[in-house]
């Protein structure tokens, strides 16, 4: 069946290209960051950190100087008046300093930037770095959850709706699950390329970034420069994934530096900095409990979920807390709750959003306490979440913790995934396998994936000779925003889309954007794109003369909520614990689809990581803080062979949430997939009691459970 994917996928690029489109990035004409090359660039190394804590340190440079071709080594002394820029103010935040861009006198985890090292060619910067000696006093590594530390940051939800509906509470169900941090995998690396223009004192700075505008004023503000001197560019990027959406203090080094010593300077991570000191994600421990009444409705959520936060805080750090918490119930109606997050730093790498961001933890909250309430009150699943789904005909939907859910019809997609899977034979089936001693399990999950609040801007432009200008403030990182956005366009104009280009990712010629994270680049910059194209042609068919230009700041008038159902059936081997995922079934409402071919591609993107997340992928710090997982020989992430079958439909109703009736896609596999595969685990493993199971659901960790008794 992966082949089938593989080959289905082949298929579509070679008509894609047979028709010529988005031919460019196939064919090795895209330009990374990594392509950008400056006349007379300096090439830079950071020198890194090899402790997880540390005092007194002692940066001497000397015999770096002495290399042949190094210009200039910098260290936390000269940059000592910096610090990180201030976070998204969304919750408050206690902590002592944002974060160094250098260390200075202090070491906060393995991998931290202590040196730049410059030089004339990068083998050069290379044997350099290995030059410059450190010193320093080392400390006790503070882990990400150390029990005793404060949290920096908290967050709680307490509310009762007095639902005269629900009675008593006949069982009380609980969960624990612990995850392990991911490394946001992107195939471009972080990357930075700034150049200093003596000329007219400003700075241009290439950087592989979601957030161009966001970039350019943490840039200007840290360097303490006018924005209107700084210039962010953001070419093709190879990925991004949450881990490019803030950033970090290499990023602000480089920057720094170029204007310091007025020059270009190149810096492109390695795989190895990534691991060390690229964005983390999850890494969450979640407990709850759930109460349910003698017919089977929700009486009472209890939830604690705590984030690690690392050693510094990116702009989105509590986000995820932030979206858990405010989630959870999910797609359900409970009569009480009691929602809890809390973050806490610790002496390792930051973690930020990664693809989902707090919304996974929120779906395998809520999803593994029902699958066990299911079993604790004899409900078949499927029946005990359809007496519970908020219904749609009560959208819009205040929930417990004050967010509104904009339209849906959840128990639609869950009935849509029984009919596609075969629900009531699937578990006949798994019956008669389990007498023949397999171990064979069935789980699902429904999920909700708020997708973006707030506006977006967009310019679009009718050229005299009838082609189409688009501008967007949001930006691109592989999406295929050139195709989507042009579609937007074109159909209002009603041209073909061919006719449109599509610009984004530089500050100079976009206008000021949010760009490109929470699942909000159709539904709020795809929005801008389709406003501004309608006021154009209104000055068009107004008479005015070409070339003609709108301008739009669109801002969505509420957040749309996507969401979904994917059911999963796993068997696994009795001798090995070797998981073997048979089946996912997935339907998902997504909204108004402007590319389907995007759209799965998407769905499918999503799958494969949160498929990673579930089964492969952990971050392992010891208990020095030093990282035992840093290069692709420690860490496991999917392969096309390792993706199962997916038989995927869309139910696409529109939203009133923004103008193109269009919600999240991009994080949806994220949220649903993983959550599903733990209750399919749990359903293969229920013969052995109740068994708690963590990421990634190694053999090891499926096997154990069968010995254990
Ligand atoms: S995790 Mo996303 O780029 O909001």
């Amino acid at each position: 069946m992966s082949s089938q994917l593989t080959s289905s996928n082949a298929t579509a690029i070679r008509e894609g290209l047979a028709r010529g489109e988005d031919a460019r990035l196939l064919t090795g004409r895209g330009r990374y960051v990594h392509d950008v090359q400056v006349a007379g660039m300096l090439y830079g190394v950071f020198v890194r950190s090899m402790y997880a804590r540390a005092a007194a340190l002692q940066v001497d440079a000397s015999a770096a100087l002495d290399h042949e071709g190094v210009v200039a080594v910098l260290d936390g002394k000269q940059l000592a008046q910096c610090q990180m820029p201030q976070i998204n103010p969304l919750l408050s935040v206690t902590q002592s300093s944002r974060g160094p861009l250098l260390a200075h006198a202090h070491i906060s985890y393995v991998g931290q930037p202590i040196a730049l090292v410059l030089a004339t060619s990068l083998s050069a910067a290379h044997m350099a770095a290995e030059l410059v000696m450190v010193d320093c006093e080392t400390q006790d590594a503070q882990p990400d959850f150390p029990g005793t530390e404060a949290a920096v940051a908290s967050v709680e939800f307490v509310h009762d709706s007095g639902d005269s509906r629900v009675g008593a509470t006949a069982h009380t169900v609980h969960m624990v699950h612990s995850q392990p941090r991911l490394v946001a995998m992107s195939l471009e690396p972080r990357g930075a390329v700034a150049q200093w223009h003596a000329d007219s004192d400003s700075l241009t700075v290439y950087l592989p970034t979601q957030a161009p505008s966001r970039a350019r004023a943490d840039i200007a503000k840290t360097l303490g420069m006018v924005l209107d001197k700084v210039h962010v560019v953001s070419p093709d990027v190879g990925g991004a994934f949450g881990a490019k959406a803030s950033v970090t203090p290499e990023d602000l080094v480089v920057a720094w530096a170029a204007r310091q010593l007025k020059t270009s300077i190149k810096w492109v991570a390695s795989r190895s900095d990534e691991f060390t000191a690229g964005m983390h994600g999850r890494g969450a421990q979640l407990a709850g409990s759930l109460s349910l009444d003698s017919q089977g409705l929700f009486s009472q959520l209890e939830a604690k979920v705590q984030f690690p936060l690392g050693a510094w805080l990116p702009y989105s750090a509590v986000v995820p807390m932030r979206n858990a918490t405010r989630i959870l119930p999910g797609p359900y109606r409970v009569k009480q709750i009691d929602v809890q997050g809390q973050a806490f730093q610790s002496n390792a790498a930051a973690v930020n959003i990664y693809r989902g961001a707090g919304r996974p933890e929120a779906a395998l909250l809520m999803e593994r306490l029902v699958e066990r309430a299911a079993r604790a009150a004899k409900i078949d699943p499927v029946e005990l979440r359809l007496r519970n789904l908020i219904a749609a005909q009560d959208m819009p939907y205040q929930t417990p913790t004050g967010e509104t859910l904009d339209a849906g019809d959840y128990a639609q997609v869950l009935r849509q995934a029984c009919e596609k899977l075969g629900y009531a034979a699937a578990r006949e089936k798994q019956a008669s396998r389990r007498m023949a001693g397999e171990v064979v399990g069935i789980g699902m999950a429904v999920y909700i994936e708020p997708c973006g609040q707030g506006w977006e801007s967009a310019r679009v432009t009718l050229q005299a000779d009838g082609k189409v200008l688009v501008h967007s403030g949001s930006s691109g990182q592989g999406q295929g925003h050139e195709t989507s956005f042009a579609t937007i366009a074109a159909e209002v104009i009603g041209c073909a889309t061919d006719q449109v280009t599509v610009v984004q990712g530089d500050t100079r010629t976009c206008p000021q954007g949010i760009g490109a994270l929470a699942s909000r680049s159709i539904a709020i910059g795809g929005s801008a794109i389709a406003q501004a194209a309608q006021q154009v042609i209104a000055k068009r068919d107004a008479g005015e003369a070409l070339p003609l230009s709108a301008d739009v700041v669109y801002t969505a008038p509420a957040e749309a909520w996507s969401y979904g159902c994917v059911m999963a059936q796993m068997v696994i081997d009795r001798e090995t614990g070797k998981p073997n995922i048979e089946r996912v079934v997935w339907a998902d409402d997504a909204g108004r689809i402007i590319s389907p071919q995007l759209a799965h591609g998407q769905l499918l993107g999503g799958m494969a990581q949160g498929l990673g997340q579930a089964m492969l992928e952990r971050i392992v710090y010891d208990a020095d803080g030093q990282l035992q997982t840093g290069s692709l020989m420690d860490y496991a992430v999917p392969r096309a062979d390792d993706m199962p079958p997916v038989e995927l439909m869309g139910l696409h109703c529109p939203t009133q949430a923004n103008l193109l009736g269009a919600k999240g896609v991009g994080e949806a596999g994220c949220i649903g997939v993983p959550a599903a595969l733990l209750n399919a685990a749990a359903d293969a493993l229920s013969p052995w009691g109740e068994a708690e199971l963590d990421f990634p659901l190694t053999s090891e960790r499926l096997w154990r459970v069968m010995s254990s008794q």
